[in-house]
């Protein structure tokens, strides 16, 4: 693997030494300061490169090129931004960047119930609580028609789960719903939520799909002319939240998305923890079988305490997804590519060392020092345990 690490430009206050240091060669960021839809000039893709390469590392893969919700939709201003993005990946390629992480998801990108979520040892990573969302979904957002969407007994749950939390853990769901993230999505408040939700209204699973398809086949010129890699990072979580349509969430929505847009440039990022959020995905099959066209991997792993409730595994290797397993099979990928693919560490716990600076939820330096340590660890350890990988 190429070891990769997310840095979130001048904004973070881990430095460009300190993830050298780390062990990483393969940057992995973007032009945050850009708002989705707008073209990313040549100059300001270079003086980021330049940054990057003169503490020693190569800017490689760009985490993301926000689609904006008009392509999203195929509604307003979406054909300009269409012409925009075609753009910025021919200004990314001029710079010799080519591998693109997006995601399809309307309004929100991830979403997690709490940010800070403690383990027994005192540190904290991020949790997802189905009963928490939908509290939250029903009573304090009121989003017409939420009832029904849920089963009767994770209303019920919800319900109980709600109240049992105080205005204090109550608000603590609704910050890390609303909360925003550089360069893709603002913080919102509870009004402006529901009027985004309300835009998706009438765009179902099917119509969001076939508008994604057409935006990836729209640009598939460019990218065959350029060689830049588009990958599309799954849903998180994998299944609809308030009301909102998925489109890749499982083996069979990436089967389609191959088949609809038969590009072989046009692939995925594997990341685990997001598949994860699905009990049922095998992240270890998906390699098997979709790997020719992943390329990058976001690798972490998911404990559940119930069906519907998991948080971040103390080890990027152990939980929901059999990392050991995987790794085997993504190295024969790279074997038979010829070529080493970008693996960030995905997230990392929160801890002690950390609480020295602010930080982005998720995107600790301890936390994914040890996830990548961790990685490194499994690679050299297999390489060593099956000769001719
Ligand atoms: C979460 C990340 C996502 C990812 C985007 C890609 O921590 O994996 O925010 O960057 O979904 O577009």
């Amino acid at each position: 693997m190429k070891q990769g690490w997310r840095w979130y430009g001048d904004a973070d206050e881990i430095t460009l030494k300190e993830i050298r240091q780390a062990g990483v060669t393969d940057v992995v960021a973007a032009l945050y300061e850009r708002k989705p839809g707008e073209v990313w000039p040549v100059a300001e893709i270079k003086a980021r490169q330049k940054k990057v390469a003169d503490a020693g590392m190569t800017w490689s893969v760009v985490e993301s090129v926000p689609i904006h919700e008009d392509i999203k939709k195929r509604t307003g201003d979406y054909k300009k931004y269409i012409e925009n993005y075609k753009k910025t990946l021919k200004n990314l390629a001029k710079c010799g960047i080519k591998t693109v992480c997006y995601n399809f998801m309307p309004v929100l990108d991830w979403t997690r119930s709490n940010l800070e979520y403690e383990l027994p040892d005192g540190s904290t990573c991020l949790e997802y609580n189905e009963y928490e969302l939908a509290g939250f979904d029903m009573f304090y957002l009121k989003r017409p028609g939420a009832e029904k969407e849920y089963d009767a007994k994770t209303r019920a749950k919800a319900k109980k789960v709600w109240n049992a939390l105080d205005k204090k853990g109550q608000k603590r769901v609704a910050d890390a719903v609303l909360m925003g993230l550089p360069g893709t999505v603002d913080d919102l408040t509870p009004e402006e939520f529901l009027a985004q939700l309300a835009t998706y209204k009438g765009i179902d699973d099917k119509q969001l799909r076939r508008n994604m398809y057409d935006f990836l086949n729209e640009i598939s010129p460019v990218l065959e002319e350029t060689g830049v890699n588009m990958c599309i990072h799954p849903d998180d979580p994998p299944h609809p939240i308030f009301g909102l349509p998925r489109i890749l969430s499982n083996a069979k929505d990436i089967a389609q998305m191959y088949k609809e847009c038969p590009s072989k440039h046009i692939g995925l990022t594997l990341c685990t923890g997001s598949l994860g959020g699905d009990p049922k995905n095998n992240a270890v099959e998906i390699m098997k079988k979709f790997g020719k066209r992943v390329f990058f991997c976001h690798f972490r792993n998911l404990e559940y305490t119930d069906d519907k409730v998991f948080h971040e595994s103390q080890c990027h290797l152990v939980g929901q997804t059999d990392l050991p397993k995987l790794f085997e099979e993504f190295l024969k990928e790279e074997k038979r590519r010829g070529e080493k693919i970008v693996v960030r560490p995905d997230h990392g716990r929160f801890m002690e060392i950390d609480k020295a600076r602010k930080c982005y939820a998720g995107y600790s330096y301890g936390g994914r020092l040890i996830g990548l340590a961790e990685l490194r660890g499994l690679e050299i350890g297999l390489k060593y345990a099956k000769k001719g990988l």
